[in-house]
């Protein structure tokens, strides 16, 4: 039996004796009776050494010498310290003294692209020398892709947005849900959606949980959530947008005014900014190495305008917009800007949007029907969250979706929910990979994506 031991506990095993380490080879290179190899286990990476003697023959230096990068090998060797730092590990201290080697899986010689290269930083000085790799060599070819150390981190934290926003929503009493992903109606309206054949019909891909949460809101669970697939038919091949993408979905019931659960979800993702810093630090850092990583502030309780806020600080700013119109991207970003310089904060709330550029089944303002109680937030000026108080009066609820052109017979059974009462309710959905390009301020919605799907990517 062997007693592997992980390569960064080595250092608490020194002058302990021989012990065993699987990793995969990094890179390796023989000089004459030496081998000088490194191995990695997922980010961490340590030097190891053959050399000719009682244990090891010219043909052991050889055959290491040899073994394609990326193979997954088994040594068995002694860690004894080193006088001077190894720059190039992450065990920079101590390096392996080999007698043993085995390839458990051999990987193919050529490499469609090298780890060194696509671990290299983005502002790294170019000499001319260092290779890049491009975003679809790098998508091509993934699973090597996604063994950097910043793609290690990236998918390390995305999983802890998704544990931090359960736990946080768990403990204030909300019930994980799932909805179904192949239906007969679309949710959003529009003509987004994927048609898929359905035995001798055709159904659609779920482009939100919409309808489900608010039903699962009239069947009495009060606070719900769900993380799940969401799926839009839209041909933008920009920086943001997936044709499939992880959607975190809330829906809460409310006694008086929708603002309980406006604060709620502005208090989760304050709550998941810091658990992210907190928990998270050795990830962004290990990010911060390859990408440009600013810290992500935040107000404490977050900062709340008005969309009519909003449109006055675009047009001090010189730009014409129109009360009701939607702020297009490049107005977000400004806004952001002007935000920022501000309020000093990269997460913000814009509440009240004017009702005709929201979906059918938004509440109103009860006060000024123009606008309605209906709020987006912000990461760093760009929309992570869209969120309302929804009708939940059956007859007004048909007579908007009418006003935006939906055949009610199509989501008959959503509007027959809310005829067996159901209490005043709100929510909001956010975009999973949006939360982790925006908070880490990466470049590409496709860098969050572990296997990313866009008009133009089905594969891997
Ligand atoms: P997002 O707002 O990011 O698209 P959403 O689901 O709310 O998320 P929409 O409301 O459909 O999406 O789109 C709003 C904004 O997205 C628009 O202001 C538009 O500027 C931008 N957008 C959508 N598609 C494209 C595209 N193909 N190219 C550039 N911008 C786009
Ligand atoms: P909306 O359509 O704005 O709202 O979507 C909610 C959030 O999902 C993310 N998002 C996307 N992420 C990646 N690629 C896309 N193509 C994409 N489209 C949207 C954004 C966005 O803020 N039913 C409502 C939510 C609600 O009211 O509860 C809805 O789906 O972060």
């Amino acid at each position: 039996e062997r007693n592997f031991v992980a390569v960064h506990e080595l250092s608490s095993h020194l002058e302990k004796g021989l012990l065993w380490v699987r990793g995969r080879v990094h890179t390796s290179r023989s000089k004459g009776k030496q081998c000088f190899l490194i191995l990695r286990q997922q980010s961490s990476t340590v030097q190891c050494i053959l050399a000719v003697g009682d244990i090891i023959s010219k043909q052991m230096v050889k055959f290491a010498g040899n073994i394609p990068k990326e193979s997954i090998i088994d040594i068995q060797a002694k860690p004894v310290s080193v006088p001077n730092k190894i720059e190039s590990c992450t065990e920079q201290t101590l390096e392996l003294c080999v007698e043993q080697i085995f390839v458990i899986s051999q990987a193919k010689a050529q490499l469609p692209l090298q780890i060194e290269d696509a671990s290299r930083p983005e502002n790294a000085d170019d000499d001319g020398l260092n290779i890049r790799v491009n975003q679809d060599t790098r998508l091509d070819n993934r699973v090597l892709d996604l063994r950097t150390p910043a793609n290690q981190a990236i998918f390390r934290l995305e999983a802890g947005v998704c544990r931090l926003f359960r736990d946080i929503l768990t403990e204030q009493g909300f019930t994980e849900i799932h909805t179904p992903k192949i239906i007969s109606a679309a949710s959003e309206g529009g003509a987004n959606v994927f048609t898929v054949s359905y035995f001798k019909d055709s159904a659609y891909l779920a482009q939100s949980p919409q309808l489900y949460k608010q039903m699962a809101i009239a069947a009495d669970f009060d606070k719900v959530y769900t993380v799940g697939a969401v799926f839009r038919a839209e041909d933008s091949n920009t920086h943001r947008h997936l044709t499939e993408f992880v959607g975190l979905d809330l829906e809460m019931a409310f006694k008086y005014h929708y603002h309980e659960v406006l604060h709620t979800i502005g208090n989760t993702f304050t709550a998941i900014f810091k658990g992210l810093r907190d928990n998270y630090s050795r990830e962004i850092e290990s990010v911060g190495q390859q990408y440009k990583v600013d810290a992500f502030k935040f107000l404490e309780p977050p900062l709340i305008l008005q969309f009519s806020e909003g449109v006055a600080m675009l047009r001090e700013a010189g730009v014409e917009t129109g009360d009701e119109e939607d702020l297009s991207t490049p107005n977000e970003k400004l806004l952001g800007r002007l935000v920022k310089a501000k309020y000093d904060t990269d997460f913000y709330i814009l509440d009240k949007f004017p009702l005709a550029i929201r979906p059918f089944y938004t509440m109103p303002d009860p006060s000024n029907s123009t606008y309605s109680n209906s709020y987006d937030m912000f990461m760093r000026g760009e929309e992570i969250l869209s969120g309302a108080q929804r009708i939940h009066d059956p007859e007004y609820l048909i007579e908007r979706a009418k006003h935006h052109g939906i055949d009610t017979t199509k989501i008959a059974a959503y509007i027959e929910s809310f005829r067996y009462g159901c209490p005043p309710h709100a929510g909001g959905g956010i975009g999973m990979e949006r939360v982790v390009m925006l908070y880490l301020g990466l470049d590409n919605i496709r860098k969050t994506s572990m296997f990313p799907r866009d008009p133009k990517r089905l594969t891997p």
